[in-house]
């Protein structure tokens, strides 16, 4: 069947999918390392590219494939590469496109991780970075230097929730040839769908919204023009991170009520920002659906909805958060987020409390920070259960 033409609900039940010879109504798991070929010319033909033949799993697979091009027509993208996990995807675009003595411009909020391991391994091979708050576009373009070979955009940031116009940013990146690489892991193509926008590259974590249900680690790079396509499934081919068949159709699995999960966990995440707004206990919130969010307005035109990550700020600091986190019942204390269970933390006496004050502060973290991703309960609980433990604070 071609999918192209289909809506986005019927792309994720069916775009990408095949039925075997036994008729097997979903994508059954092909988990194998290798394939047997017919004989000596035909094992020729499949490493000369002239049979489209399966040769090995880590350069290709079929089940791995069906969620591949699942997720690139999802994106609107040219073809898609699965990987073991949101950061092999995210240092396979950088291995693929920086070289060395080559600078890249990235959000200065981007996920902890894909800012320190440019810090750390890729200035071993001379690349140096510049991180910015892309949400004010002259930063970007007072950053870019000859040699800058990527633009890497994050938006909403994590846990800041700031956003990145990134029709103006891909604007301005083109003018200076660079591609753009966003991490849409937060959004999912539900909210928002970079290459639509301008974007080149999408990368993401799996791991979150789009298997949903907290069961596995997976990442996705979708390109959207052949080159970049063959560049970056080269580097990953070469690096080996790609993904294992059975994270494969377990993310196959999850995908396919993605709309249900985000419009569920987006409704509730209106109704939990209002209560939190207008709560005595929360000293600021930062959610984009709300019209006190500063790009609340570039929120409505970039994405379609406003998700369902919320960071808000306890009246009390340090120590209402650990009340909070000591008394919440129904969410779960957790870092990751974008699963069915509704999960919050707080980065300063959890995930950051080994991290000195100046790195605190280059992530946005405050000691009164705490980080929310709605899940798919009755908003009611969810509400009643903030409610009994803000009455302990
Ligand atoms: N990009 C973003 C925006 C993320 O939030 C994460 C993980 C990654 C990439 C990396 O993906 P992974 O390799 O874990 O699949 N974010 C996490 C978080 O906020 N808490 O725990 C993990």
């Amino acid at each position: 069947m071609n999918t192209k033409d289909l809506g986005f609900n019927s792309k994720l039940i069916h775009a990408g999918d095949f039925h075997d010879a036994y008729g097997s109504a979903v994508v059954p798991i092909y988990q194998t390392s290798t394939f047997s070929f017919r004989d000596a010319q035909h094992g020729a033909d499949c490493f000369a590219g002239k049979d489209p033949g399966y040769i090995y799993t880590r350069i290709g697979n079929p089940t791995i494939n069906a969620l591949e091009d699942k997720l690139a027509e999802l994106e609107n993208g040219f073809r898609g590469i699965a990987l073991s996990s949101g950061m092999a995807a995210v240092t396979t675009v950088y291995s693929a496109l920086l070289e060395k003595d080559s600078h890249i411009v990235s959000t200065d909020a981007v996920y902890g991780p894909s800012r320190a391991v440019l810090d750390s391994h890729y200035k071993k091979f001379g690349v140096e970075a510049s991180f910015v708050d892309s949400s004010d576009i002259s930063n970007v373009e007072k950053a870019i230097r000859p040699n800058t070979k990527l633009i890497y955009i994050e938006t909403p940031t994590n846990p800041t929730i700031k956003l990145t116009d990134l029709r103006a940013v891909c604007q301005l990146a083109h003018k200076h040839n660079i591609p753009v690489c966003v991490d849409n892991t937060f959004c999912s193509p539900y909210l928002q769908r970079p290459l639509e926008l301008g974007a080149d590259i999408v990368v993401h974590s799996l791991t979150k919204f789009i298997n949903g249900h907290a069961d596995i680690v997976g990442g996705a790079i979708i390109t959207r023009d052949k080159d970049l396509y063959a560049t970056i499934r080269k580097t990953m081919t070469y690096m080996g991170g790609n993904m294992d068949p059975h994270q494969a159709y377990m993310v196959i699995r999850g995908v396919k009520t993605l709309s249900l999960r985000m419009q569920r966990s987006g409704e509730s995440a209106i109704k939990i920002a209002e209560f939190l707004e207008n709560h005595p206990k929360i000293e600021w919130i930062k959610f984009p659906g709300l019209k006190s969010h500063p790009q609340h307005e570039l929120a409505k035109e970039q994405m379609h909805g406003f998700g369902s990550m919320m960071s808000f700020g306890l009246k009390g600091g340090y120590e209402s958060g650990v009340k909070l986190m000591n008394n919440v019942h129904l969410a779960t204390l957790a870092v990751s987020l974008g699963g069915v269970e509704s999960l919050i933390q707080h980065p300063a006496s959890m995930t950051h409390a080994g991290v000195s004050k100046e790195g605190k502060i280059a992530a946005g973290i405050t000691d009164d920070l705490v980080r929310y991703s709605v899940g798919i309960e009755d908003v009611e609980d969810i509400i009643a259960d903030l409610e009994q433990a803000f009455a302990k604070i």
